[in-house]
């Protein structure tokens, strides 16, 4: 039987590289899978990064991520939806498999090289990221992982701790495979230094949940073609954030045109800025209205995730009597 899992992280507001990257596919693959398909809020992830130690803002961003996840669609009495702190099973999943997986291979994992270059002294838990990563999909026997492009390295590693496992203590795991959105695979930031991401700060991200007057703030803002100096010079829309933002936010109509009018110098950046910002006032308004219904019950949403957790365990316990039979756990 099929089953999807993904995770997101509580390190700050959602923005739309999350939302076009993963959070869309939940909901599509939620409305297909139903309660095969399981979503987690990963606040255990969160603690790779020194900057999530503060006891409130990691409970409030978790609960707000949760929210976020709600607001766009996704109907927790549908599908599994619920906190990675509440099954522990994770974590006894995730010590099996660091056992199984060299240091070696987890020092080449680029995402790991990316943050711990920039901090003064690394945490082991960042090291061992996609091994609780790994553990996350298969403790649920998930083959189908919705994420953005930035994830596929670990995926490619969850296939081969999932093979280590099999081969050592007998065919248990299946081998996930990745979903990614087409033209969402990894969505720029809006400062235009590389992919968009919560721990870059808001100069990168456009959020969710963001004030529409301050997306547009930013967006005046963002870089355009660096070519492109005077209103009359002709663009090329393949090298502008804003054009890939065209192709998230707007109707086919307007990215044909405004691909034609940029390359002729039709359109001024200001103008192709306003059009796009109609795409995501349209695309962003009706999500932004019901996170605020939500917000109004939040006793709804914690008892969404404490079903959540239940159902979640209920999978996980079974799998992991398996794992640790397999292993050879002493059973009393
Ligand atoms: N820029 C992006 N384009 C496409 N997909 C993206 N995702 C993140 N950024 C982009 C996808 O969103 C899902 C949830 O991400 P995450 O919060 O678990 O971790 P992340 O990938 O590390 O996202 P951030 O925003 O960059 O968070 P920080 O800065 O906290 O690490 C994932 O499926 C991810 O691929």
């Amino acid at each position: 039987m099929s089953r999807v899992f993904s995770g997101i992280q509580p390190t700050g507001e959602p923005h739309i590289g999350n939302y076009f990257g993963a959070m869309q596919n939940y909901v599509k693959l939620g409305e297909q899978y139903g309660k095969n398909s399981l979503y987690c809020v990963v606040d255990l992830h969160a603690l790779t990064n020194p900057a999530a130690f503060d006891r409130e803002l990691l409970a409030q961003r978790t609960f707000d991520m949760a929210l976020a996840n709600f607001a766009v669609g996704l109907d927790p009495s549908k599908v599994i939806f619920f906190v990675q702190s509440q099954v522990p099973e994770h974590q006894e999943l995730s010590w099996i498999f660091t056992n199984l997986t060299p240091v070696g291979e987890l020092e080449r994992m680029t995402q790991y090289k990316d943050k711990a270059g920039q901090l003064e002294s690394v945490p082991a838990g960042l090291l061992m990221y996609p091994v609780l990563m790994a553990a996350d999909i298969l403790l649920y026997k998930a083959d189908t992982v919705p994420v953005g492009e930035d994830q596929t390295q670990h995926i490619e590693l969850t296939r081969e701790i999932a093979r280590r496992f099999n081969h050592t203590f007998g065919e248990t795991f299946p081998e996930p495979q990745a979903v990614y959105t087409k033209d969402a695979l990894r969505i720029p930031g809006v400062d235009g230094h590389g992919k968009m991401s919560k721990s870059k700060g808001e100069n990168s991200t456009l959020g969710l949940l963001e004030d529409l007057g301050s997306i547009w703030q930013k967006l005046r803002a963002a870089p355009t073609d660096p070519a492109r100096v005077r209103r009359t010079d002709p663009g090329n829309p393949d090298v502008c954030l804003i054009f890939d933002y065209h192709k998230l936010f707007s109707d086919l109509p307007t990215i044909e045109l405004v691909n034609v009018e940029c390359r002729r110098a039709g359109i001024g950046c200001v103008d192709c800025k306003k059009k796009l910002m109609e795409g995501v006032t349209a695309t962003l308004s009706p999500i932004q209205a019901r996170a605020a219904e939500l917000a109004e019950r939040p006793d709804e949403i914690r008892d969404a995730l404490a079903q959540g957790a239940r159902e979640a365990r209920a999978i996980a316990a079974p799998v992991m009597e398996e794992v640790r039979e397999k292993v050879g756990f002493l059973k009393l």
